[in-house]
């Protein structure tokens, strides 16, 4: 069968989980360069976004569904708790991440930093401004969510972990939130431990290139 292609940009924090999901299975893929909305992505993904998956005659959208095809796919270790109960805490966190931490930490907070839409591209302080309450208000759930375990969910590392890992990346880069990761032990040696798992070291972007 053909090697599974991921379809994106190496900066997306969702293209990032989905090869983070693609080098915990062991999984031979390949990463295919694709901006949202550019023809190689449409043709996978009726929506633009990335990633999109192809492997073989099957292609697909949406991190989760793309993550869930490369768990069941292949051999490797299962990227979700066995049991009921992690399987659920694990579904919950990645919906969590999705419709609640994302939005706020990363199209809120950050692309006001990495995209602003101000006239002379420097970050937008109105938009950044206003979400640092919200930041605040996620990183406490979030340190008080590893604080016991070191994990999002059990006591080992599964697919919610590598939904955060990348955000919280991005947000060790930023001057508020970074502050903000400091004062909170237990999320600051989680960002350190994780981000330095080979999975995940391994798929880190590239700083962007100096304008
Ligand atoms: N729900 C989607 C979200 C993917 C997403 O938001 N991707 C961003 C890049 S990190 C994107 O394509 N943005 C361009 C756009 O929304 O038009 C998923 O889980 O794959």
């Amino acid at each position: 069968m053909a090697v599974l292609e991921i379809i994106g940009a190496a900066p997306s924090n969702y293209v990032w989980t989905a090869r983070i999901a693609c080098e915990e299975k062991g999984a031979p893929y390949a990463l295919t360069q694709a901006r949202p909305h550019s023809p190689e992505l449409l043709a996978v993904n009726p929506t633009g976004k990335i990633p999109g998956m192809r492997h073989g005659d099957c292609t697909l959208f949406e991190t989760r569904a793309i993550c869930a095809y490369i768990d069941k796919a292949f051999s490797g270790p299962s990227l979700v708790p066995a049991d009921a109960i992690g399987a659920a805490k694990v579904e919950q966190w990645i919906s969590c991440v999705n419709t609640q931490l994302d939005p706020v930490l990363m199209r809120q907070y950050a692309l006001a930093y990495f995209f602003p839409s101000t006239p002379d591209k420097s970050p937008d302080r109105a938009l950044i401004d206003a979400a640092l309450p919200k930041v605040e208000k996620a990183l406490d759930l979030l340190d008080r969510t590893v604080a016991p375990t070191g994990h999002l969910v059990g006591e080992s590392f599964t697919l919610a972990d590598a939904f955060i890992l990348p955000i919280l990346h991005y947000l060790r880069k930023l001057p508020e939130s970074a502050a903000m990761i400091a004062k909170r032990p237990a999320l600051a040696a989680y960002a350190e431990r994780h981000l330095a798992r080979p999975s995940v070291a391994k798929t880190t972007p590239p700083p962007p290139a100096a304008r």
